[in-house]
Parts: C-alpha cells; sequence; structure tokens
C-alpha cells in the first residue's frame, strides 16, 4: 500500500494550510490513529472545535464517523482505543466536535436548542452546525470516500437524530442512541409532568455554571437529606441559584407542557427522515428510555423504506458502550450482550452503510428478554403479532393475579396508606449520593436495585402473585389502571411492576427473594385531564389515572413472583408533591406540603390493575 503522501503530512497539511491545527499526536497502542485539532467555521462565523483521528495507516478513501458532544473532546482518545475497538479495527476517520458554546467550540451553549420552523433559512440550530461540519470534513479530509455517519449517546444522541432533521447528503446512516425526545413528557428533566428534581438540578448546574462543566457544591454526602432541607423549589433560586442557571429558570417559568417544551422536541419533525437509522435504548436506562423509544416510533410512522430499526439491549445509560453487559449491578444476563452489540450490530451497520461491506442482519426490533437471556427478533415494536394483553388486578390481601376482583373478597374497597412529604420515600438506598459523584456513585445501578429496601413502608403498597407454574414473556407496552383517591387536592402516583426471585435459593442466596423492578413510571394527579393545564384534584373522588410503564421485553420465570408496588413519593429523584394544589410547584409556599391519604381501590367498581401483554407465539 502506497500513500501520495505519508499520512500524517497530508493531514497536517491541510490543516495547516486552514491556518486552524491546534494539535497532533498519536493513539492506540500500536499508534494506529493520528489525531488532529481543527476550528471549523459555522455558516454564522462561529468556529467549532473538532477532534479527527485518522488511521496511521489508511488504504485508500474512508469514511467519516462522527460525534458532536457538549461534554468535552479531550479524552476521546480513549474512546477510540475503547469502545469504538470494533469499529476502529475497520478503518474510520472518527471526529469529535466540541458542540457551540461548550469547551473549545465558540458560541453560546442553549441547553437542546430547538430545531429551527420548517421554512426558516436564516437561524442555526444543531442541524445547521452538523451540515456545515459535513461540508467542510468532506473538503478537508483527505482521502474521505464522501460518506459520513454518526452516532452517540444521550446529549450526544440527540445532536445525532437532529443532524438527520435536514441532512446534509452524504449523511448515511445515523445511530442515535439513549437521545432524549421530551423533557417535559418522559426523559432527563420531567416525566409525565412530575419534575425529575436531583437530576434537573444537578444537570442544569453541571452544564451552565462553566464552559466546561462544574458540579454543584454539595455540603453532605447524602443528597436525600439536602434535598429534604432544601424544603419548596423556590429556594432554589433564593438560596443557591440567584437566576443564574437558564435552564432552571426555564423549570420555573415553565412548569406545565407549554410551548416551550414543545419547540424543544424533535418528534413532530420527525416525518421525512431517509437516512438509515439505528435507534439504540437500555431497558434500564436510568435517564433516556423514554426518548430513544419514542424516536424509533416516530420515525417509524413514516418509515416506507425499511430504513428505521431499533435495538434495546440489558443496559443502563449507555451501557453498550461500557465492558461486557454480561450483568448489571447483581443481576446477570449469560452473555456479553454490550460485546455484542458494538461487534455484531453496530459495526456491520455502519460497514453496510459506509462502506458497501457485508450484508445486514438487523431485523426490525432486536431486544434482549432478560429472564430467559435472549436476544429475540421481532418483525414490528411493540409485537403486533403473538402477544396479548393480560390484566394483573389488585386484590385484598396484597393478592395480585389475573382474576378480576369480586364483591365478596373484602369489606373495603381499597388499600391505603399515607403519604408525608415530610418523609418521602427513597428512590434509592440512602446515603443517595450526588448524581455524577466523581468520588462514586449508585446512581447509575439505581433502576435494578432490591425493592425490598422500601417494601415494608407503610407508604408503599404492594400486590404480589401466586409463585408461577409457568414462565410468563412480556414483549410490548405495560400499562398502569389505577383508581385512586387522594385526601389532598394534588399526587402523584408511582407504579413499579417488579419480578419476586424465589425465596429459596441454594445455588445464589444473595438473589433470594430479590426484587428487580421490570418497570416503573410516576405520574402527576394535576396533568390528569391535559399535560397543558393542571387541574385541582377533587379531595376523595375516585378517579382513573392510566399511564403506560413504557415497553419491556422480559421473561418472569417458573417459580417467581410478579409484584406490583404503588407509593406517592420517589425522592429525591422526583420532587416532593405538596399534595395540596398550586398553580405552580416551582413556588410552593412551605404551608403547602401536607399529609395525604391515598387511597387505591381493587373492587369490581374500580379494578385497578398493570395491563402487561405476555407473548403467547412462538420465539
Ligand atoms: N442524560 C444526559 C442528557 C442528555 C440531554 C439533555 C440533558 C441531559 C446525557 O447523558 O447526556
Amino acid at each position: 500500500m502506497t500513500h501520495r503522501v505519508p499520512r500524517r503530512l497530508a493531514f497536517a497539511a491541510y490543516v495547516i494550510g486552514l491556518a486552524l491545527v491546534a494539535a497532533c499526536g498519536s493513539v492506540g497502542s500500536g499508534e494506529t490513529y493520528t489525531a488532529t485539532d481543527a476550528m471549523i467555521p459555522m455558516r454564522d462565523g462561529v468556529r467549532l472545535h473538532v477532534k479527527i483521528f485518522t488511521p496511521a495507516r489508511q488504504r485508500g478513501p474512508l469514511p467519516i464517523l462522527m460525534t458532536r458532544t457538549p461534554y468535552g473532546v479531550e479524552q476521546s482518545a480513549r474512546t477510540v482505543d475503547g469502545s469504538l475497538k470494533a469499529l476502529a479495527d475497520e478503518g474510520y476517520v472518527f471526529v469529535f466536535q466540541d458542540i457551540r458554546g461548550k469547551y473549545r467550540s465558540e458560541g453560546t451553549f442553549v441547553m437542546q436548542r430547538p430545531a429551527r420552523a420548517s421554512g426558516d433559512t436564516v437561524s442555526i440550530d444543531e442541524g445547521t452546525d452538523t451540515y456545515d461540519t459535513i461540508d467542510w470534513l468532506l473538503k478537508n479530509v483527505p482521502d474521505n470516500n464522501g460518506r459520513v455517519g454518526m452516532f452517540g449517546v444521550s446529549y450526544s444522541g440527540w445532536t445525532t437524530i437532529m443532524g438527520a432533521i435536514e441532512p446534509h447528503p452524504a449523511l448515511k446512516a445515523i445511530s442515535p442512541q439513549a437521545s432524549p425526545a421530551d423533557m417535559w413528557l418522559g426523559d432527563d428533566f420531567h416525566h409525565n409532568g412530575a419534575f425529575r428534581l436531583s437530576y434537573g438540578f444537578e444537570y442544569a448546574v453541571r452544564m451552565e455554571s462553566d464552559k466546561e462543566q462544574k458540579p454543584f457544591d454539595f455540603d453532605r454526602y447524602d443528597t436525600f437529606d439536602w434535598y429534604l432541607r432544601l424544603g419548596s423549589l423556590a429556594n432554589v433560586n433564593a438560596e443557591y441559584l440567584h437566576g443564574t442557571i437558564p435552564t432552571w429558570n426555564d423549570y420555573v417559568a415553565h412548569p406545565d407542557y407549554d410551548g416551550f417544551w414543545k419547540r424543544q422536541t424533535m418528534i413532530p419533525h420527525l416525518t421525512r427522515v431517509t437516512v438509515p437509522t439505528l435507534n439504540v435504548a437500555g431497558w434500564w436506562d436510568q435517564e433516556d428510555f423514554y426518548g430513544p423509544m419514542r424516536i424509533y416510533e416516530a420515525l417509524e410512522a413514516y418509515d416506507r423504506q425499511g430504513l428505521n430499526r431499533l435495538v434495546v439491549g440489558p443496559w443502563n445509560h449507555g451501557g453498550w458502550t461500557r465492558g461486557k453487559g454480561d450483568t448489571l449491578g447483581p443481576i446477570a444476563f449469560g452473555s456479553d450482550t454490550a460485546a455484542y452489540f458494538r461487534a455484531s450490530v453496530m459495526a456491520p451497520f455502519f460497514a453496510y452503510y459506509l462502506k458497501d461491506e457485508g450484508t445486514l442482519d438487523l431485523p426490525e426490533a432486536l431486544t434482549f428478554e432478560a429472564g430467559t437471556n435472549q436476544w429475540r427478533r421481532w418483525g414490528a415494536w411493540p409485537p403486533t403479532k403473538d402477544a396479548a394483553n393480560k390484566d394483573l388486578f389488585f386484590h385484598a390481601g396484597g393478592k395480585l393475579s389475573m382474576d378480576p376482583p369480586t364483591l365478596e373478597e373484602s369489606r373495603e374497597e381499597f388499600d391505603s396508606y399515607v403519604s408525608d412529604p415530610a418523609h418521602p420515600v427513597p428512590y434509592r438506598h440512602r446515603p443517595i449520593q450526588p448524581t455524577y459523584f466523581s468520588g462514586g456513585s449508585k446512581w447509575s445501578t439505581w433502576l435494578v436495585e432490591d425493592q425490598r429496601f422500601v417494601d415494608d413502608r407503610p407508604d408503599v403498597l404492594s400486590w404480589e402473585s401466586d409463585t408461577l407454574g409457568a414462565d410468563v414473556s412480556v414483549a410490548g407496552e405495560v400499562v398502569a389502571h389505577l383508581f385512586a383517591a387522594t385526601s389532598g387536592s394534588d399526587a402523584d402516583w408511582i407504579v413499579k411492576l417488579i419480578d419476586v426471585y424465589p425465596e429459596s435459593n441454594p445455588n445464589d442466596w444473595t438473589m433470594a427473594g430479590y426484587q428487580l423492578m421490570v418497570s416503573n413510571e410516576v405520574f402527576r394527579g394535576r396533568y390528569r385531564t391535559t399535560y397543558e393545564t393542571p387541574e385541582a384534584i377533587p379531595p376523595g373522588k375516585v378517579l382513573d389515572y392510566t399511564f403506560s410503564l413504557h415497553t419491556q421485553d422480559y421473561a418472569f420465570r417458573q417459580g417467581h413472583r410478579i409484584m406490583v408496588q404503588v407509593q406517592s413519593t420517589w425522592f429525591p429523584i422526583i420532587d416532593r408533591n405538596p399534595q395540596t394544589f398550586v398553580p405552580n410547584i416551582f413556588e410552593a409556599p412551605a404551608s403547602a406540603f401536607q399529609v395525604a391519604t391515598q387511597r387505591i381501590y381493587r373492587s369490581p367498581r374500580y379494578p385497578s390493575h398493570v395491563t402487561i401483554p405476555v407473548v403467547t407465539g412462538g420465539r
């Protein structure tokens, strides 16, 4: 193999020629990639920083794979050598870009800058920045093959999908992974209108206190305590932020689902995407599970050519990019799911579309069914064949069964508990370290924590099935139907679908009786009629709250039991509902926080239940 000009020289020459070079170095154990920095001019004159990695011994033209991130690109050499190894071994030019206003890029950072309106050819957004970057790369990276792919996790997953709304013609394949889709309905900042306090506060401060990242300086290790002492959310600006963090100010100014959040979601823009897309999500993603599933669904509605695909594995946020993926916390999956994804799904996907190499052996949806621990291939997600909805009804005595409740079974129509905002239920074991605490945080595995730590609390109700005589495989959407009343005038309803492992497990006592959360969600009662206009709940009135616990692919094994838990606080991941209706919870006075008695009905009139899609067809 020969080069007209030695690889490194050629690359340095074009960058120096543009007077943009910042640094040059080699990465990889065998010094296989050469790194170069450049500042790329956007259409409005703002320059964005990129790090470009080219194979030191390149043989012929290569495609470009790009990630755009707000988290800094200085460490990206490690990624090329680590999680991107399967791709790097095949040969790509990798480009990592600091997005507008972050790290070494110029301009102003806007948290999830909305896509410009269709017909607007003047404004800039992440899409135009992507377009301008690709244009520059094609003209300036020697020996590129004219094709570009994009991928990224979370914020970088979001920049990936934003880049495909009005794509550059050279953008030939994308993999948005764990991208948020709607910050109010279901991703990092709110779920069904309930505010994700610890994440929303800590992330906004981290991203907007500095051009790089600057975590909030907590004065205690257990943030459960810190948030409880904080009291009303009005104290955040009054005592700590003083209006300096734009995203916090946005939470306060837009507590309901108004134009601000509707402009931010890209979902209405996903009607004409024709770039082949590999959507990726993790069943136990503690940050963005709603997003990737919603993006897949939105693209699918317009996918006439079969270009849109979905992969969901047994992962937490970005878990597919790290290590083997054979376990998550104490849960074992029997194979190296993450390594499999990187080498056998993502690498062939990009090779097929960017290099014309190989065949694409990917179904419409590839999902990992934990429990039986197998990958399953589907013609549609959620499955339209082979699955039948079954209702798990709540009964007296904490029983859960597919039989509807009868009049005879108890005198009371309901079970009840007292929810006290002064003593909220922790969402994970205390101490609850700051979310991304550099000294170690259990944040990334909280969704798989053993729920026995709250099961015996008087403000958490549980209903449990008999021991299963056969496997129950669930594939599709799980939905909660609560008939509930509160003595207050607002309430949160949290529903958790749980797999209870057998009590006797001589092979592994650490997992005996384990309560693994399979699906979960919170619903803020004030939004039961519309998300746009909150309404007080009439105290004592039985109301029907129906909300999705999202899709899952999970097998409850023979010998296990199925449990549903209901509670009204989940702190501090969800802020405390004052339980007294106030128009804006971010401005609730301390006096609004009141104890409330909650009733969950389980009678023939009011049969609370959780609907699960049971797979009845073949595997
Ligand atoms: N979950 C993070 C995030 C993405 C987008 C907006 C806000 C937060 C992330 O991991 O990037």
